[in-house]
């Protein structure tokens, strides 16, 4: 026996039975619970999963005798998608904010493989917007809007052939996260010997493939006949209208056909008045508290798991949050020192590798580039030494140049005189001959 238990049955053998010997007042308990609960009002959500066109919004106009808004669905959308609507609705003083969630597309893709993810993600985000909400230190759930699915009413088509493969792969997929109410939509479309044999069986496919629809309790003694009857009623074949035909002198909703009329709240026309007996008038707070007692605490048991918590540690020894944290801390560190000197590691590894990578290029630089390197200082000193050689030589011819230009302009000038002379020579013989 675990550790908690023994304590427990030790303050249980302790427990005293006393009698009052007059009224005390703790017998109106109920009385205050029930005005609590009418002040703060109350939250139901519906999920209503069938193909497009099937009459779930009709069927939503008939149950709550009211006509919420609604457009019809395409059968062209690529995937299913899933839209709420939330109402405030009141009857006498109880009011109740209603949210009603619809498939769009649903049945409408060539792939049917996925079309329950969407339904799943919807039923787990609402799930874990809840969760998270618990899980804040300034948390205010009473005045938080719960958006958890309470009962999904599953359509399934008239077919009269039994259940489609969607629909008992959606269901086992829901069956652990929502109450399931599997109803035969439209069932104005089939004989009365047809309905019992498709009820019988929808009902054995469900049982072979290990599908848990949802129970009306059979446990609470005042609501237990009757919810023994209706379990064997399920899956209910509904009808649904909009429109109203005068019977007697009342108006009913019906629909009309050139050979007769549908009423929908006659029970010998179809089972919708036993759905809305059930899950409006008497299983409506037992759908809310086992959505929070089983659905949502399997949830919260699983995410809590996976973040790594636990009542017990390895040696199943009770431990507590702040044990768990302080441990899943003192890991978390060793892990980030662990990652830290690896890291460390990588990179004195990765220096080497640099400075050994640098050591061989520097190798062959010596190797292939330097000799080039004084190839060419050799080649520049040449030049040089050509170029200074080629300036001497330069200067000097330009030197001869000069001094040949001087003897040149000596040789002209010396000619030009001895021109002179020879001219004013051969003048002064002519004039001697003369005489
Ligand atoms: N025969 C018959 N027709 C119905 C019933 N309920 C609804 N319809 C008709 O089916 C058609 C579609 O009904 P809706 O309630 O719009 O169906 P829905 O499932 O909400 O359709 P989407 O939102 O477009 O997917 C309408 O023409 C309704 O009059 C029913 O119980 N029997
Ligand atoms: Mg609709």
């Amino acid at each position: 026996m675990a550790a908690v238990e023994v304590e427990r049955a030790k303050l249980e053998a302790n427990l005293r039975n006393l009698k009052l010997s007059g009224h005390v007042g703790f017998d109106s308990l109920p009385d205050q619970l029930v005005n609590k609960s009418v002040q703060n009002g109350f939250v139901f959500n519906i999920l209503c999963i069938g193909e497009t066109g099937l009459g779930k919004s009709t069927l939503m106009d008939s149950l709550f005798n009211t006509s919420f808004e609604s457009t019809p669905s395409p059968h062209s959308l690529p995937s299913v998608k899933l839209k709420a609507h939330t109402y405030e609705l009141q009857e006498s003083n109880v009011r109740l904010k209603l949210t009603i969630v619809d498939t769009v597309g649903y049945g409408d893709q060539i792939n049917k493989e996925d079309s329950f993810k969407a339904v799943v993600d919807y039923i787990d985000a609402q799930f874990e917007a809840y969760l998270q909400e618990e899980l804040k230190i300034k948390r205010s759930l009473s005045t938080y809007h719960d958006s958890r699915t309470h009962v999904c009413l599953y359509f399934i088509c008239p077919t009269g052939h039994g259940l489609k493969s969607i629909d008992l792969v959606c269901m086992k997929k829901l069956d652990t996260k929502v109450n399931i109410i599997p109803i035969i939509a439209k069932a104005d479309t089939i004989s009365k010997t047809e309905l019992q044999k498709f009820k019988s069986k929808i009902i054995s496919e469900l049982q072979n493939n290990g599908v848990h629809i949802y129970q009306f309790p059979t446990d609470d003694e005042s609501v237990s006949d009757v919810n023994t009857s209706m379990n064997a009623h399920v899956p209910f074949a509904v009808v649904g209208s909009t429109d109203f035909v005068r019977v007697g002198n009342k108006m009913m909703r019906s629909r009309q056909y050139p050979w007769g009329t549908v009423q929908v709240e006659n029970e010998s026309h179809c089972d919708f008045v036993k759905l809305r007996e059930m899950l409006i008038r008497t299983n409506m707070e037992d759908m809310r508290e086992k959505t929070h007692c089983r659905h949502y605490e399997l949830y919260r048991k699983k995410r809590l798991e996976q973040m790594g918590f636990s009542d017990v540690d390895s040696e199943n020894k009770p431990v507590s949050f702040q044990q768990t944290f302080e441990a899943k801390r003192s890991v978390h560190l060793q892990e980030l020192q662990q990652k830290e000197d690896e890291m460390r590691q990588m990179f004195v590894v990765r220096v080497k590798e640099k400075e050994s990578e640098l050591k061989d290029a520097e190798k062959e630089y010596f190797h292939n580039v330097s000799p080039l390197l004084n190839h060419c200082l050799q080649l520049h000193g040449k030049f040089d030494k050509l170029k200074k050689d080629h300036t001497e030589e330069k200067k000097k011819l330009e030197e001869s140049r000069k001094k040949l230009e001087d003897d040149i302009l000596e040789f002209n000038r010396r000619k030009s005189q001895i021109a002179q002379q020879a001219q004013h020579h051969t003048l002064t013989l002519g004039k001697s001959k003369k005489k």
